[in-house]
Order: structure tokens, then C-alpha cells, then sequence
């Protein structure tokens, strides 16, 4: 876009790849994420003494805090994403199931909010029907939530869920939902601009996770045919533009025996949004840029068509059995090329990855004609990537590839877990 770009970073990543290729760099504070890239202060200081009119907030750290994008309007400054009153409203999972409730985006059978206390979730419970899930209001990444299956466990799931919310996140409300067995995990890309024009980019499938961390993200879904991606577009895009939503957002669904369930919104870009952008031939972090410097998307829904599939896998630096990290020195590095094949990674030979932040190192995405053209080219580029002086996650990757179920799409959120086991 030709719009000269300022990088931050913590004393441990001077060496970064991002460093080394912006415009301008400025250290923010020492490693600890809460000194550097959650000081907002640091970051407001960066942004002012550089002269930038923008920030970007990137899909970690503060991209989701409303005080954050705030506090970067009060200073003159244009926060790259939506309103801080939507990034509020849906970090309140109870209000996000509202709003999209009363705006006609289908949820899960659950409690309308809050629940004051067991006897009302007893009431509850026993009107949806076992088994039910006790969630946490501020709730995300799965803490604070427990299954009861039957009503002899409402007690013990009732007060552990309150626990783990009360220490996570400093807040007790918890609401219960209908326990859905074997879901998928489906997500909708949207873009929204400042004059009122809201699109869908088609749909990612999730599904397979292990401990609540996305491993592959493929767009689009196995189990979903172009009607009912249609139909969700048109339900989320009609909601998004009553509700004034404006920038980047992403809706959480879970997909089971052909219907969909809200449970979470997103206000941000997401890590897997490139196998969006493949499909879709769109820059996401451009049209964000466009729509926060207040210019129309230009574009309607009908012009957006979707072409072939692909399918990302996270490269972590992480011992691919028990998953725990492996910071360290890169020694040899290489990434696969050729059609289809797109790597957005930090890594080069040479680099260190620290041990202070999330393991994440590089995304491989392949886009090809069709699905199984698409694992092909994914098992080459797999075979092809090579990261020496640290483990990752590649070697796991392989495995996938070659299995019969994920070959033909069959999977569910619990499919990676039993995988993992074996
Ligand atoms: C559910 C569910 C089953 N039934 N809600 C997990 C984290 C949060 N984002 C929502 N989660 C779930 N909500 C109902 N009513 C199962 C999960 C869930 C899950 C969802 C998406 C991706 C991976 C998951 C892994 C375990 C549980």
C-alpha cells in the first residue's frame, strides 16, 4: 500500500524478522509480554514520537481490548479494528449471544444470561435436557467450562466452573448451554466498512485442536456444501449491519447435524485468516487498513467467489509428542515453494525463537483446485520444509496428511485429541 510502517518489539525479539524489514523499529520494554507489548503507555509513546497515524493491532496482545482501542482514539490516533463499545460486547460472551440472538443468528439451547445461582441452573438444566455445559461469561480458550451429564453432577460442575472463572478471569458469571457431543468448529469471515456495507469471506472449519490450540484450519469446511454457506453469509452479514459493526470480525459456530449454533465472536483478524484470503483472492489486512482509513469496501457480495480449497498448518516450535515448547537457535532453514504454496513465517536461518511468548513460528498454506489436490501439495511442501536446531510441529503435520479420515474430511473437535494418543 506504500504506507511506511513502524515495527515494536520487546529486547527479546530485536533480532525478529519484522525488525529487520519495517521502516522504523522502537523498542517497547524487556521480554515480559506485560512490560512491552501489553504497556500501553510504551506502545502510545512509539506511536507518537514516529509520527504514525494508525495502529494495528495485530491478533494476540491487545487486539481485543476495548480500553486499548480507547485509549488509542482519545490520543488522535486510529485504531485499526472495530469500536471499543463492539470489542466490549463481545468479550461478554452473554452479550455476544444476546446481540446475535435478537438479531436472528441461531445459538445453542442455553440460559437467557447469567445464572443467579444452582437452583436456577437446576431449572435450567432439567428444560433443555442433559447433558448441559457450564460456561464462563468472560470466558475463551475453554477455561472455566464443565459438562454435567446428568443432574448429579450440575453441583460439582456449578461450583468448579465458578472457580476456574473467579481465578481466570476475576469474574464468577457463568450461563449454561445444550452439551453438543461430536461439533465442529466453523467460523465466518466478515469485513465491515464505516458506511454500512457488510460481506462474508466464506467459512474456515477449525475443527482440529488440541487443547483449545488450532493445529489446521482449511477453508472451506468438508461439511459444508456452497447453499448453506450462503445461507449462514446472509443471516451474519444482515446481523453485523444492524448492529453497526464495523473492521475485521470473525463469528464461532458449532456445526452439528446440519445446523449451526452462535457461541463467540471475534473482533479481530485471526492467525488462519490466510486460507480465507487464498480462496477468496483478498488481502485482509489491506481492506482493514482501507476501512479504517474510512473508505467504502467497493465491493459487493456477489462479487466475492470462492476458488478452490486450502488448508494452513500451524508450525510450532514445539517437541511434536508432548507439545511442550523448544525455543532455541535455527540453524538450517528452508521453505517450500511452487504453486499453491505460501509460507508467512518469521523464521530464517540463524534466528533465535524465545521462550516468552506463544510457539508459533511459521504457517504453511496450500491452495489448490480441489481438496485432494490441496493435501498433495501439502504432504510435498511438509516434506520439503526444513527447520533445523529446534522441533516443531512438522513431523505431527506429516502424520495428518497421510490419514485416511482427515483425507476424506471426517473429523470433529475431538478427532486431533484421539489422533494425538495413538
Ligand atoms: C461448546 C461445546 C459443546 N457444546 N458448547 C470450547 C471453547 C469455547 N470457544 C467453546 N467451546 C465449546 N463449546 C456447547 N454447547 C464444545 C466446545 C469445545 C470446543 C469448541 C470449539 C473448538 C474446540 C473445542 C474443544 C472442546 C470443546
Amino acid at each position: 500500500m506504500g504506507i511506511p510502517t513502524v515495527a515494536v518489539h520487546s529486547t527479546a525479539d530485536a533480532e525478529a524478522m519484522h525488525v529487520r524489514l519495517a521502516d522504523e523499529s522502537v523498542c517497547i520494554g524487556p521480554p515480559a509480554a506485560r512490560d512491552s507489548y501489553l504497556n500501553i503507555p510504551a506502545l502510545l509513546s512509539a506511536a507518537t514520537i514516529t509520527g504514525a497515524d494508525a495502529i494495528h493491532p495485530g491478533y494476540g496482545f491487545l487486539s481485543e481490548n476495548a480500553g486499548f482501542a480507547e485509549t488509542v482514539e482519545a490520543h488522535g490516533l486510529t485504531f485499526i479494528g472495530p469500536s471499543p463499545e463492539h470489542i466490549r460486547m463481545m468479550g461478554d460472551k452473554i452479550a455476544a449471544k444476546r446481540a446475535m440472538a435478537s438479531l436472528g443468528v441461531p445459538l445453542v439451547p442455553g440460559s437467557d444470561g447469567a445464572l443467579p445461582d444452582l437452583a436456577t441452573a437446576r431449572e435450567v438444566a432439567a428444560g433443555i435436557g442433559y447433558p448441559v455445559l457450564i460456561k464462563a461469561a468472560a470466558g475463551g480458550g475453554g477455561r472455566g467450562m464443565k459438562v454435567a451429564a446428568d443432574p448429579s453432577e450440575l453441583e460439582d460442575a456449578w461450583r468448579l466452573a465458578r472457580a476456574e472463572a473467579r481465578a481466570a478471569f476475576g469474574n464468577d458469571a457463568v450461563y449454561i448451554e445444550a452439551y453438543l457431543d461430536r461439533p465442529r468448529h466453523i467460523e465466518l469471515q466478515v469485513l465491515a466498512d464505516a458506511h454500512g456495507n457488510v460481506v462474508h469471506f466464506g467459512e474456515r472449519d477449525c475443527s482440529l485442536q488440541r487443547r483449545h490450540q488450532k493445529l489446521l484450519e482449511e477453508a472451506g469446511s468438508p461439511a459444508l456444501n456452497p447453499a448453506a454457506r450462503d445461507a449462514l453469509g446472509e443471516t451474519v452479514t444482515g446481523a453485523l449491519a444492524r448492529l453497526g459493526y464495523r473492521n475485521a470480525g470473525t463469528l464461532e459456530f458449532l456445526y452439528q447435524d446440519g445446523r449451526f449454533a452462535f457461541i463467540e465472536m471475534n473482533t479481530r483478524l485471526q492467525v488462519e485468516h490466510p486460507v480465507t484470503e487464498m480462496v477468496c483472492g483478498v488481502d485482509l489486512v489491506s481492506e482493514q487498513i482501507r476501512i479504517a482509513a474510512g473508505q467504502e469496501l467497493g465491493y459487493r457480495q456477489s462479487d466475492i467467489a470462492f476458488s478452490g480449497h486450502a488448508i494452513e498448518c500451524r508450525i510450532n516450535a514445539e517437541d511434536p509428542i508432548g507439545f511442550t515448547p523448544t525455543p532455541g537457535r535455527v540453524t538450517t532453514y528452508h521453505a517450500p515453494g511452487g504453486l499453491g504454496v505460501r509460507i508467512d513465517s518469521a523464521l530464517y536461518a540463524g534466528c533465535f525463537v524465545p521462550p516468552y511468548y506463544d510457539s508459533l513460528v511459521a504457517k504453511l498454506i496450500v491452495h489448490a483446485p480441489r481438496r485432494a489436490d490441496a493435501i498433495n501439495r501439502l504432504r510435498r511442501a511438509l516434506d520439503e520444509f526444513a527447520v533445523h536446531g529446534i522441533q516443531t510441529t512438522v513431523p505431527l503435520h506429516q502424520r495428518i496428511v497421510d490419514d485416511p479420515e482427515f483425507q476424506a474430511g471426517d473429523y470433529t473437535i475431538h478427532w486431533l485429541e484421539n489422533f494425538v494418543a495413538k
